[in-house]
């Protein structure tokens, strides 16, 4: 039986719908759009396309009807608390998130977990099959809706479906770990275009393929066959995502937010170097090891409080879940101790803060920052380097980047490292600290210039020209 069919020609699905519920100070409660790349990048597509998104409110609990906010249609999914706990903090953020992150963290394999998370995708299938047009093109987000793919094939094989993921696809090797492996692959299967954030995450795709099902593929393209002796050709490749370089740079060319770029130098002590990370609280940023190498160069004396500070935004995120209160307090402890021993009354060694912030202090911490520390063990993408490329139109400022983070493919001009490598990293942030004004300009304009190139208009374009032409086959 085939759900009833929608009127939407385009339908984007992801965990979390783009709006937040907020109340008035009245008390009327209303949704407002919560910022986002993805969010930028699609609203034109939509709005060209008569668009829906379909995901979940945030909300456990809670039933709401369709509803427009901001000029969009948005579908709700509803979740139970329960849902909440097995589908997405336990399956979603404790099982597949380090397992995608090369195990930093041991994964949890729960056989509810994953019966909770087969439930979940064939509601978000429904719902997407219940929204789209005769023909509509839909495109399925992140790791929380692997299954949606197949599942939405099933229900309604006239659509046309993307999938993008927005984390790694890790190794065979690492991938072969999950009892459910050949469920995950196959739902992912049901799409006709793949995207991936790098080429190696695709490669890494491609050799779960060959090893679980054996079906003929050369790179982009998959076999699949369709249960009636021919095949379907699936497309999998590496569309890298990026950021809305405009608003950023929009932002950071505002006379307020330069002021406080300065206002923050100036009660950090005036410091010779700001050195700045940025992050969620999440163990695959490497925060640990950025403050390791930190502490290193205070305790060796090559740095010295006064001279050169640290900020470290750790925005609270995944706070039910175990692994993160434990990183959490290792955190918390690292810091307090390195300030123990570096900090004095006017000058703390770290400036710690756990917190979210407004868009616009984000940007002032950006202008503000001479050096900027993006460290992960492993990240799809990670906006944040990208984000501090488009915010520097005064092209200077230093981009410390991880090579394991996606976003090193294309940002040859950062100093790359291993953050493995406490010794390689201290080495980088001592040749950031002294790295002449003409070699910053040089590399920051490079590294501007590639950002320029792909923003994320560029990228939602690419992956649905795709699409579009598989579509048309
Ligand atoms: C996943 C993948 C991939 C952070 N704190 C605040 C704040 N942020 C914003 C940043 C940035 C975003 O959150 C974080 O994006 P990242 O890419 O760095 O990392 P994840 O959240 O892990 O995202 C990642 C991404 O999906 C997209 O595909 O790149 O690899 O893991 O935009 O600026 N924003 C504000 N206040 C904060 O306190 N306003």
């Amino acid at each position: 039986m085939s759900p009833s069919t929608g009127r939407f020609d385009f339908v984007v699905v992801s965990n979390r719908l783009p709006v937040d519920r907020v109340i008035d100070p009245d008390g009327s409660a209303r949704w407002q759009r919560s910022p986002g790349g993805l969010v930028t990048a699609l609203e034109p597509v939509m709005r060209a396309a008569d668009g829906a998104w379909v995901g979940w409110p945030g909300k456990a609990d809670v039933e709401v009807e369709p509803f427009e906010a901001d000029d969009m249609h948005l579908v709700p999914v509803a979740l139970s608390a329960g849902e909440v706990e097995r589908y997405y903090e336990g399956f979603s953020n404790d099982t597949l998130w380090p397992l995608y992150h090369d195990v930093i963290s041991p994964p949890a394999y729960h056989r509810e977990w994953w019966e909770s998370y087969r439930a979940v995708n064939e509601r978000f299938a429904r719902a997407s099959a219940e929204a789209a047009a005769p023909n509509a093109t839909v495109w399925v987000q992140d790791y929380q809706l692997q299954l949606v793919p197949s599942m939405l094939r099933a229900l309604r094989p006239d659509l046309t479906i993307g999938f993008f993921n927005h984390i790694p696809f890790p190794p065979y090797g690492i991938f072969s770990q999950l009892p459910w492996r050949r469920a995950i692959v196959e739902g992912l299967l049901g799409a006709d275009v793949i995207g991936f954030q790098r080429a190696s995450d695709a490669a890494n795709f491609f050799s779960a393929v060959r090893r679980l099902f054996g079906y003929g593929m050369r790179s982009p393209e998959v076999r699949v066959p369709d249960g009636q002796g021919g095949h379907r050709t699936v497309i999998a490749k590496a569309f890298p995502i990026s950021i809305d370089v405009e608003s950023f740079e929009e932002i950071a060319r505002r006379p307020e937010v330069i002021a406080r770029a300065a206002q923050i130098r100036h009660d950090l002590g005036d410091p010779g170097t700001i050195m700045l990370g940025v992050d969620r609280l999440d163990y695959t940023k490497g925060i640990g090891h950025r403050l390791k190498a930190f502490g290193e160069l205070l305790r060796d004396g090559s740095a010295r409080t006064g001279e050169v500070a640290l900020v470290q935004v750790a925005s609270p995120s995944r706070e039910r879940v175990e692994a993160y209160m434990q990183l959490r307090d290792e955190i918390e402890l690292t810091v307090g101790r390195l300030n123990g021993d570096y900090s004095t009354i006017s000058h703390p060694a770290i400036s710690y803060l756990h917190h979210g912030y407004p868009r616009e202090e984000m940007v002032a911490l950006y202008l503000a920052a001479d050096v900027m520390l993006v460290t992960a063990l492993r990240d799809g993408m990670n906006l944040v380097a990208k984000e501090y490329v488009a915010c520097r139109h005064d092209e200077d400022g230093v981009l410390i980047l991880s090579e394991f983070a996606g976003a090193a493919d294309e940002l040859k001009n950062a100093l790359l490292v291993n953050p493995h490598d406490i010794e390689g990293l201290k080495e980088a942030m001592l040749r950031a600290i002294a790295m002449p004004k003409r070699e910053r300009s040089t590399r920051m304009r490079a590294l501007r210039r590639r950002v320029r190139e792909n923003d994320v208009a560029r990228w939602s374009q690419s992956f649905l020209d795709t699409l579009r032409h598989v579509g048309s086959r």
